[in-house]
């Protein structure tokens, strides 16, 4: 069986989905793209045999050649995009963050739990990353004692001019709340965020330093820094009772060129998460094809790392910790 994805957004993040599906993922062919810009769409479109142009997302979801559907339309578009999905019983894979408000992400859960089967996966990829993938295994299998805390590093080369230190937390640093939370096992219950100056290459943000705390006790602590300027970089350190794990430098060759000795950098997130965007497709297809469950985000998932967001914004607008509860996970989500 070879099941249709339907791409809705065809910008950075649909075109390399649409790249991910044009190299090949067993039981899936990109079928449709959609974009405000039609002729971007076009242009995704293009490099897939038979992948057609559809002019709005409603017709795009709607259509029967369409089994999936991959958001990756700017976040506002999110919650109304994935509600559209739930509603035609198609299954989703939207792009974090699951939607713009708390409010939208409960309605998704609400439509997702009354429609009795469940549609979403969020695009945490982070969870397909093959170093935080050892990290959790090692946890889990039990030598490493309990987890302490987990050191984070998350830096981006550069950002659009548009980007606010509310993003930073809303939309950069919710991949470290959503592996930390899968890596732990525990949702957070304490933020405290402080906020340094910024870079005088663009002061219109500013980075954000978050202490996150789970209910055991164990310590999240993250720097997200969009103006770094010298390549995309995310480094993690999980400090256990018995030992250390850290997530080994990507790409994983050593070079010596031009008098340096060391390890280079991508330019984004799409060339350091290369293999986890992959396997997150493949996760998700199989998903979509045989029912079974993949370490994906669910819809549950990508609420609670938006409510963290949200707590994340009051630490930081009250200028001290703030103790938050997420609630109790729907039985639904198990
Ligand atoms: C971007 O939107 C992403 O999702 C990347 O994974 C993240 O590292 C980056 O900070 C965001 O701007």
């Amino acid at each position: 069986m070879t099941i249709g994805i339907g791409i809705i957004g065809a910008g950075i993040m649909g075109a390399d989905h649409a790249r991910i599906l044009q190299e090949g993922v067993a039981g899936a062919r990109l079928a449709g793209v959609q974009d405000a810009d039609p002729a971007r769409a076009e242009r995704v479109a293009a490099l897939t045999p038979g992948a057609q142009v559809f002019a709005t997302a409603a017709q795009l979801i709607a259509d029967p050649s369409i089994d999936a559907v991959l958001i990756a339309a700017p976040d506002e578009a999110h919650a109304q995009l994935t509600l559209a999905c739930i509603a035609h019983g198609k299954p989703v894979l939207c792009e974090k963050p699951l939607a713009a408000t708390l409010d939208d992400c409960r309605e998704i859960l609400k439509r997702e739990i009354a429609g009795g089967k469940r549609l979403v996966q969020v695009g945490y990829m982070r969870r397909f990353d093959p170093g935080y993938q050892a990290m959790k295994r090692g946890l889990d299998g039990g030598s490493f004692g309990e987890a302490l805390m987990m050191h984070c590093v998350h830096r981006n080369a550069v950002a659009p001019h548009y980007t606010t230190s509310d993003a930073v937390l809303t939309n950069s640093a919710v991949h470290e709340y959503d592996v930390a939370r899968y890596i732990l096992g525990e949702d957070f219950a304490a933020a405290t965020v402080i906020s340094p100056r910024p870079s005088r290459k663009a002061i219109n943000r500013q980075p954000q330093l978050i202490v996150l705390e789970t209910p055991s006790g164990a310590v999240v602590d993250i720097e997200c820094f969009m103006d770094c300027t010298y390549g995309y970089d995310v480094r993690a350190e999980l400090v256990c009772e018995n030992g250390t794990m850290a997530l080994a430098p990507n790409p994983p060759v050593a070079v010596r060129l031009d008098m340096r000795d060391g390890f280079g950098l991508n330019p984004d997130w799409r060339g350091r998460f290369v293999e986890a965007y992959r396997d997150q497709m493949r996760a998700w297809v199989n998903t979509v094809i045989t029912g079974q469950r993949s370490v994906g985000s669910s819809a549950w998932d990508g609420y609670v790392a938006s409510a963290t967001a949200e707590a994340c914004l009051e630490a930081r607008a009250a200028g001290a910790k703030v103790r938050f509860d997420v609630g109790k996970r729907p039985d639904f989500y198990a």
